[in-house]
């Protein structure tokens, strides 16, 4: 069994029911994934870092629950919310709500228990919730070796939260602000309180919030907020003055909406910064005086304190290099959680460490499921085309080279790939008289075309949104008229259960749907000629 607890309503007077979960997850004996919206990330089963940890597959399927008791809102997390969708229909998830209103988008809640009902957890087994706190220490550890580099977004959140004292509240604005302090808040005993306006997750009115909050609060109060949403309620940010008690406004400046860098909008680089990421350009020392408040430029953690007096204190920050240190940060977790043996699957099939030995029966054995079937449907795709001249992406061991020779018979193949053992093993069995192969990486430039067909299986997903987005235009650029790019990779599955390849942190599959897009974008009429679970043929014809 397990805990999870989301944002926890408490009105003035009422009992601590953050304290009550962890007290009641102690007493289970059971791992508590908290938000620290709930109150409830403290004690000695608060599991902190399950964001991270989530979004490592094998660290997700290893560690599935028998059953599941919520509290609270569903938490922030993506990766959490996805997980807990996912489970198998036999782990039974009953929502403790007294209130009556619980909050199921999935719709996977067997059970609605009202409060004093008594909740019967199944046994906890030896070890499992060792597993959990394991993990999440490793995880702990790891993330404060990546955030002592330097002031950064995740290190704020982590700072405010780790040092604020516990009659402190923390406002968080929706977007980074809500999430980093989900992601990066340690456990602790004595927690400040955590508010934020959820919602519709707006990112308006934050400051008029905080403010608010500030007006009848005894203790310090602290507004964690971005540059945008800040810029939403300047409005908010002039009332402060008739306001007499202190607000300590920490303001993240990234220049824009940080949260959008990670999306696939990132890769439609033409209007991305204006119409999406939408930075400001206000001057926030200026509004800080036109507010009639303090102002400090934050050059180091330890200015990020509670004031005694109404303070904007303004943190700059790159988003590029805040995208980066996300992903380290999920990465380091990742290594550090690694087990041999259990992670190999995800290494061998990943980007690094490949033995073009073994590595076709270990794809065939468990790493692809339908590696065969994905090679005939490729192959497939290529029919029809008179083509002498082909370029292939990632070439690999030449499994699909080969096929793609045999099926086209008068045709020679430029084979690329970025791992040299790979090549090696290519060479080995492909005719060198109709095959030349070349060390590159897809993010390098291509070779001077015209081909008659691009073909690739299983290497594009190793880039990111914008990556392919990128290669989807420079593949359109070798093409000869007429000609056809087939791509034939791991995609993200309309449903998240039909999952089955397994994925290491190299691996950034899309969605078949985005796929699409790029592929237009570059100039080609995109189709789907097959798909099943999480494999997709996908086949670009030049317009
Ligand atoms: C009222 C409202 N308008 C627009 C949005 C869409 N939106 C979500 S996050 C975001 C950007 C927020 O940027 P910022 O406050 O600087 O935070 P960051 O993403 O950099 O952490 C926007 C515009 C919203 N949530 N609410």
């Amino acid at each position: 069994p397990m805990m999870v607890a989301g944002r926890l309503e408490r009105r003035a007077g009422e009992e601590d029911r953050g304290a009550a979960a962890a007290a009641l997850a102690r007493r289970l004996g059971v791992p508590l994934l908290a938000d620290p919206l709930s109150g409830a990330r403290r004690g000695s089963t608060a599991i902190a870092h399950y964001d991270a940890l989530l979004r490592k597959e094998t660290f997700a399927a290893d560690v599935l629950p028998d059953w599941v008791l919520r509290v609270g809102d569903l938490p922030t997390s993506k990766p959490l919310r996805r997980w807990l969708a996912a489970l198998p229909d036999e782990v039974e998830q009953v929502a403790l709500e007294p209130e009556g209103v619980w909050h199921d988008p999935d719709g996977v809640l067997a059970r609605i228990a009202p409060g004093g009902e008594l909740v019967e957890a199944g046994r906890t087994e030896v070890g499992w919730l060792r597993r959990w706190r394991d993990a999440d220490e490793a995880a702990g550890f790891a993330l404060d070796t990546e955030l002592r580099r330097g002031l950064s977004e995740p290190l704020v959140a982590n700072h405010l939260a780790t040092t604020l004292p516990a009659e402190a509240v923390l406002v968080v604005a929706s977007s980074m602000p809500v999430r980093d302090v989900e992601a990066f808040a340690p456990a602790r005993d004595d927690p400040p309180r955590v508010l934020a306006n959820r919602g519709a997750n707006g990112i308006d009115g934050t400051v008029s919030t905080a403010l608010g909050v500030a007006a009848v609060h005894d203790g310090p109060v602290v507004l964690l907020i971005g540059d945008v949403a800040l810029v939403h309620d300047l409005g908010g940010l002039a009332a402060l003055a008739r306001s007499r008690r202190p607000l300590t406004i920490v303001l993240v400046d990234n220049g824009g909406g940080g949260i959008f860098d990670a999306l696939p909008v990132a890769a439609a680089t033409d209007a991305f910064e204006e119409h999406v990421a939408t930075p400001t350009g206000v001057d926030f020392a200026a509004a800080a005086a036109m507010a009639g408040i303090a102002y400090l430029r934050v050059q180091a953690p330890q200015h990020l304190r509670p004031a005694f007096e109404t303070t904007l204190l303004h943190v700059r920050t790159d988003r590029a290099e805040t995208l980066a240190l996300r992903r380290r940060c999920v990465a380091a977790v990742h290594a550090a959680i690694a087990r041999p043996g259990a992670d190999e699957a995800s290494r061998r099939a990943g980007h690094e460490g490949w033995d073009p030995k073994t590595y076709l029966a270990f794809i065939r054995r468990e790493g692809v499921p339908g590696y065969d079937r994905l090679q005939k449907e490729a192959v497939a795709a290529t029919l029809g085309l008179a083509a002498s001249s082909i370029l292939e992406l990632g070439t690999g061991t030449g499994e699909t080279a080969r096929r793609l020779l045999e099926a086209h018979p008068d045709a020679s193949l430029l084979g690329l790939d970025a791992n040299e053992d790979m090549l090696a093993a290519a060479r080995e069995r492909l005719d060198p008289a109709r095959t030349a192969l070349e060390l590159r990486r897809l993010e390098d430039a291509l070779p001077d075309g015209p081909f008659d067909l691009v073909a690739s299986a299983l290497a594009v997903h190793h880039l990111q949104a914008a990556g392919k987005a990128d290669l989807f235009a420079r593949v359109r650029a070798v093409l000869a008229p007429g000609g056809r790019f087939v791509l034939a990779d791991v995609v993200v599955p309309e449903d998240e259960r039909e999952r089955s390849t397994p994925l290491s942190e190299f691996d950034f599959p899309s969605t078949v749907v985005q796929q699409l897009g790029w592929l237009e974008e570059a100039g080609f009429e995109a189709t789907v000629t097959w798909r099943e679970r999480d494999l997709a043929v996908l086949v670009g014809h030049v317009r």
